[in-house]
């Protein structure tokens, strides 16, 4: 382990200083930092073309717990791990009888419970928006029994995303749809228990061509309004037009007490589930930037779950994890060291220049020494990606698992 970092520390703590940041507290923020990891991001993945299979990619629930804890261990931030119902217990609550404890034992705990309607032939004309209330019936079942999943793993989020939609004009009575996808979601709001939240994502095509059903952050809001105060919005940040200003409708969101949590990736094209910050990191510490101004002046936005959604599908699995947790602390660092002051003063003197300044000489800040500086501190590896490397794991589990067919996004 080299320590050339701390001289580089002692710096940036000045130039912090100087702007006004608080650094002990930027650094205790970093060490109370939790991200999900989804328990299909060490699953194989693939294309609409096929499935591409690595050795040592995850096939069960507990190897893929497994996996997840070698990333809460190297980085000390990702402490819960994402399941999807389907993929993770084909046999439902059967296969969930001993997760928690073994979960806990190797260090993490399973957190949202993410039902899948979207794969079974029934769902091809919609699942809670199906015209035929059997389907709607399977869909909402399928989600209750999600819930009982969810009590029995300790879960407190219910993760819905739905590929509802069409795919021609005509195809669909949006307003019919919309009435059906109200009262399932009822439905399965009132039969979560007081301390599970729902989590209402959104997306604006794909599987559907035409129109999907729950389409953008307004229509999540509306039905969780509708739901009730333990409903909450989801944004996944894949799941935006390209150039759509997230940052906005994220503060926009918590400003309604309504921004129950994210998914994690990023995008060039559509829903490409890209390691978050590899594409736009600018963004990312945008949005970064409206959460840290909601935690220095906080309202009765819920508590938000900060979760990754992303299957690489040429990235060695688990260092892409560890990577995307590297992105999202570097954006969050970042977002903490605006010139609060100096930005404040530039808006209201109309001074745009050194108001856009403020938000670049904050997003240019090499906060590596301070990232490396906190792991120290909190007795990891500063290197967590070398780390973990080093340790071997991958290698070893790529000779013991070999290449396998298995559970997992298109796989
Ligand atoms: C969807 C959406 C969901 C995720 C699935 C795998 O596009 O992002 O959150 O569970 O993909
Ligand atoms: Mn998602
Ligand atoms: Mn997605």
């Amino acid at each position: 382990m080299t320590n050339n970092y701390k001289a580089e520390y002692d710096l940036l703590a000045v130039k912090l200083h100087e702007r006004g940041v608080n650094v002990d507290r930027v650094k205790a923020k970093l060490k109370a930092q939790k991200i999900e990891t989804p328990s299909w991001g060490y699953a194989d993945s693939g294309t609409r073309f096929g499935p591409y299979q690595q050795a040592g990619s995850a096939v069960t629930i507990e190897e893929k717990v497994a996996d997840a804890a070698q990333v809460h261990k190297h980085t000390g931030v990702a402490p819960t791990v994402a399941v999807h119902v389907l993929w993770d217990f084909p046999n439902g609550l059967a296969d969930c009888e001993t997760l928690d404890d073994y979960a806990r034992s190797l260090g993490v705990a399973i957190g949202a419970i993410n039902p899948n309607v979207f794969q079974h032939r029934e769902y091809a004309f919609g699942s809670l928006t199906n015209e035929d209330p059997k389907v709607r019936k399977m869909a909402v079942d399928h989600m209750l029994d999600s819930i009982e999943i969810g009590k029995k793993l300790n879960s407190d989020a219910l993760s819905l995303w739905f590929g509802d939609g069409t795919d021609y004009p005509g195809q669909g009575d949006f307003r019919r749809r919309k009435h059906h996808a109200q009262e399932c979601l009822k439905t399965v709001y009132d039969a979560m228990p007081d301390r599970m939240r729902m989590l209402i994502e959104y997306k604006p095509f794909e599987p559907a061509f035409y129109h999907t059903d729950i389409a953008d952050w307004g229509m999540s809001y509306c039905f969780a309004q509708k739901c009730g105060p333990n409903a909450h919005v989801l944004v996944d940040i894949g799941h935006h037009f390209v150039s759509q200003n997230i940052e906005h409708l994220v503060a926009f969101l918590i400003d309604e007490e309504r921004l129950g949590g994210f998914h994690f990736n990023n995008h060039k094209y559509a829903d490409d589930d890209l390691t978050a910050g590899s594409i736009n990191p600018y963004e990312l510490f945008l949005i970064y930037n409206e959460l840290v101004k909601a935690e220095d002046a906080p309202n009765n936005n819920p508590p938000i779950a900060y979760m990754v959604d992303q299957a690489h599908v040429t990235k060695s699995k688990i260092d892409a994890m560890i990577q995307t947790i590297m992105q999202i602390q570097s954006a969050y660092a970042k977002a903490m060291c605006v010139d609060r002051k100096k930005l404040h003063e530039a808006q209201l003197a109309k001074d745009v220049v050194t108001s856009e300044m403020c938000m670049q000489e904050a997003f240019s800040t090499d906060v590596e020494p301070l990232l490396k500086t906190v792991r120290e501190e909190m007795g990891l590896d500063p290197n967590p990606l070398e780390a973990f490397r080093a340790s071997g794991y991958w290698d070893k589990v790529g000779k013991e698992r070999g290449i396998r067919a298995g559970a997992g996004l298109g796989a």
